[in-house]
């Protein structure tokens, strides 16, 4: 067979790996996501997805579903993620592969974690396996992109996020104003949840609180609410406002030493200078937090997008017009933008 058709036919399983990951966003953090496929004679014979971090690896999963495990010793086994070599909340899956005897072996991506980096692949070669690395690697960095921003970069994965009407403002000048100003539907609120439950943290300056009281919250759409964090220099934000509930955690980053904490609501304080964004970056990475959704408003928007600290922007632009009112960030070359039209949204959203 070609060089051309051999790696046709490995992007071609690959690509299901990837498809079998993305089952577990939202869910395997602070592991990243990882599908696998066992392969004999051009068949799939056995899949697996890893679901949440201290259950077994995608690997595992995969060999499992195997109904004839005899073929093993006669199959390749695809992984979207260098298998790994370590004993952490698991045992290694190099040992499993190894095991099992299975001859082939292609990878996605080397793993960036510290204990794996490279140390999975040689293990697998060591003990005779045919191991090829890099197929789909663009793909499958992008499926783990919070993962390895938050292990090469060592800080997380930052997704900006805002509404602005068709004219460029994000809302009016006077919050007093009477008229009802939708630049959001329900549509795009719940889009803003399922993103809300893929990323680990969300993040809102003082001012959004103080106007919107948000509850910044997955309660329209199934998964795991994100820990808030919210900025508060001079400790203005009140117990009475939702941030304060304690219904999920919270992170108050302050200048202030006395601040009400309580069991989910916790105070990180720094000094407020033209380092800010470095400094809530490493404070979110310190919380071991591997991505952040920012959701305004715009002070602290284009603070992030000028100190070049962002990766990705979802903007949403509605049909409405304001003629006036907060102009919307102004973005720069630094991340990839996405804007979406809100009107256009329906039902069945998928935002891939
Ligand atoms: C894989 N397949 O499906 C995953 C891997 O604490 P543990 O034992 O779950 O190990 C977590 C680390 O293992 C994680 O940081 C990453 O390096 C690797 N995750 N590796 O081969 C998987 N989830
Ligand atoms: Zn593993």
């Amino acid at each position: 067979m070609s060089y051309f058709c051999v790696v046709k036919i490995h992007e071609k399983y690959l690509s299901r790996c990837i498809q079998l990951a993305k089952n577990g966003l939202g869910s395997t953090y602070p592991n990243p996501l990882v599908g696998s496929v066992i392969v004999h004679n051009d068949k799939i014979i056995g899949e697996g997805w890893h679901r949440k971090a201290g259950e077994p690896h995608a690997e595992v999963h995969a060999i499992n579903s195997v109904k004839d495990q005899s073929l093993l010793k006669e199959s390749t086994i695809y992984v979207s993620l260098e298998p790994c070599s370590h004993f952490g909340k698991t045992p290694p899956c190099c040992d499993l592969i190894i095991a099992h005897k299975i001859p082939k072996v292609v990878v996605g991506t080397i793993d960036p974690f510290s204990k794996v980096a490279g140390s999975g692949i040689q293990r697998l070669r060591d003990n005779g396996c045919e191991v090829t690395v890099g197929v789909l690697e663009k793909e499958c960095l992008e499926l783990n992109k919070r993962f390895f921003t938050f292990h090469n970069k060592k800080r997380p994965y930052i997704i900006l996020k805002w509404a602005e009407s068709r004219d460029g403002f994000i809302a009016p000048l006077s919050k007093d104003t009477k008229a009802p100003i939708w630049i959001s539907n329900e549509y795009s609120r719940q889009l803003v949840h399922q993103w809300r439950a893929e990323e680990q943290a969300i993040l809102v300056g003082t001012q959004t609180v103080l106007d919107d009281n948000p509850k910044l919250d997955v309660r329209d759409w199934t998964g795991k609410n994100p820990t808030r964090i919210v900025l508060d220099r001079q400790g203005k934000i009140d117990s009475n406002y939702f941030v304060n509930d304690g219904k999920t955690k919270t992170v108050v980053i302050t200048e202030q030493e006395k601040l009400i904490e309580s069991e989910n609501v916790r105070a990180e304080i720094i000094t407020f200078d033209n380092q800010l964004s470095q400094k809530i970056v490493d404070v979110v990475y310190r919380l071991g937090l591997q991505s952040i959704i920012i959701e305004g408003g715009k002070q602290t928007l284009q603070t992030f997008i000028d100190d070049r600290l962002w990766d990705e922007a979802r903007v949403f632009v509605s049909d409405t017009i304001l003629e006036k009112g907060i102009t919307a960030p102004q973005l720069n070359r630094i991340g990839k933008t996405t804007k979406i039209k809100t009107d256009q949204l329906t039902i069945n959203l998928n935002h891939d």
